[in-house]
């Protein structure tokens, strides 16, 4: 994880109905204010879904600061957060039967033949999405940072179970996060939200489970960010990275990827325009990134998440202990988590742009960074001075 961050570091511990779930992020500038409430808002929306499991009615996720932060700001300092699992009293001494046939899409049978174990569970505990709570917490931390930018990260769901109800391309973005916000499919329009619900009833109903395509989109984000030097540098590679980092995301487009990859390229690359004295694009089909480098434009993340493997619907498979095939039994969870999804993944980008942000304009505390930040080259003219003449490898300045 942390080789796509260089600045920045986070770790997460803790299993699925353990005591709870511990993060600690590291490399966080000092000075930037940050409460409770900015981290609680992040978790509630991660909660949120139609088509959410049962556990979703026992946890009220609420995060205790333990390190980092003092009157209200970080004070550069490990940032330490702790996330209790009500859950956790009603597994303590209950009795359980050894998990012994693996589910088929979950980690069950890969973690067993890596680790050697001898009970599933173990696999369970840790592979399960519980643990992007953890992330949304460290997330919310650099959202609170990104926002001292004007820098905002937001999300929407596309499609679920193929259903894919129609978007107007024109509808603003910040338009789209706020209906989104508004529904508990975070679908962007109101009739997209019943035709998503129709379907995850009916996956209810048919006792199976969806996956879908939904986009995460940073908004404000200033040209210049990444690199395109070297293939870790690449911006593309980590945001990439750090979405196929959530547990059941499976593709990652930055914008419209795979629809550019049909197209001649003289209908796919923004071409550049001037505007007075500011270079302007009038499309973003790159979403964003261009030479792994932010090109000032939206920053457009589209991931496919795979449906969640725990079907109450038996899958065939092995039961590993009596040697036999054997029918997967039902453990609580989901039926429909894309929602919840797209707040983890609103929560990676967040990391991966504070880290870029960080990286470019270096500093320790608030105060140092905010006059950078206005200080940074933009799509003007003027920030462009071009050479002349001469040959570029041997001219002296
Ligand atoms: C999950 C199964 C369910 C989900 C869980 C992820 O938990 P349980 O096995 O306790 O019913 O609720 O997600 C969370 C607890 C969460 O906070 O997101 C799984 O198997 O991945």
């Amino acid at each position: 994880m942390n080789a796509i961050l260089s600045r920045l570091r986070f770790l997460t511990a803790g299993e699925s109905h353990g005591p709870a779930l511990v993060a600690i992020l590291e490399g966080m500038v000092a000075g930037l204010p940050l409460t409770q409430e900015d981290i609680d808002r992040e978790l509630a929306r991660r909660q949120k879904a139609f088509g959410a499991g049962g556990r979703m009615r026992i946890e009220k996720d609420q995060v205790r600061i333990l390190g980092g932060v003092m009157a209200g700001h970080t004070t550069g300092a490990p940032i330490a957060l702790l996330l209790e699992n009500r859950d956790h009293v009603h597994w303590v001494g209950k009795e359980i039967p050894p998990m012994t046939i693996p589910r088929p899409g979950h980690a069950d049978l890969t973690a067993a033949v890596k680790y050697g174990y001898r009970e599933l569970r173990l696999a369970l505990e840790r592979a399960s999405a519980r643990e992007t709570a953890a992330r949304v917490a460290v997330g919310a931390v650099c959202k609170a940072f990104l926002r001292r930018f004007h820098i905002r990260v937001g999300s929407y769901v596309l499609e679920i179970g193929g259903v894919r109800p129609p978007l107007p391309s024109d509808m603003p973005y910040e338009e789209r996060f706020a209906q989104a916000e508004a529904n508990d499919l975070r679908a962007p329009t109101v009739e997209g939200a019943e035709a998503m619900r129709r379907r995850v009833r009916e996956a209810m109903a048919a006792k199976d489970t969806v996956g879908g395509v939904y986009e995460v989109v940073a908004l404000g984000v200033p040209p210049g960010l990444g690199s395109h030097v070297h293939w870790d540098r690449r911006l593309t590679a980590r945001v990439a990275a750090a979405m196929l980092s959530i547990p059941a995301m499976k593709g990652v487009e930055i914008g419209p990827a795979f629809e550019n990859a049909r197209r001649p390229g003289t209908q796919v690359h923004d071409e550049i325009f001037l505007e007075g004295e500011t270079i302007v694009r009038r499309t973003n089909r790159a979403g964003g990134i261009e030479g792994g480098i932010t090109t000032g434009m939206p920053l457009v993340v589209r991931v496919a998440m795979k449906p969640i493997s725990t079907t109450l619907t038996p899958l065939r498979s092995v039961d590993l202990a009596q040697g036999k095939p054997a029918r997967t039994r039902y453990e609580r969870s989901d039926i429909n988590a894309v929602p919840r999804a797209a707040v983890v993944a609103e929560a990676m980008l967040a990391i991966v742009l504070a880290d870029a942000l960080l990286e470019k304009l270096g500093g320790d505390s608030m105060e140092e960074l905010l006059p950078r930040f206005r200080e940074l080259r933009q799509l003007r003219l003027g920030d462009l001075p071009m050479e002349e003449g001469g040959t570029y490898w041997e001219r002296k300045k």
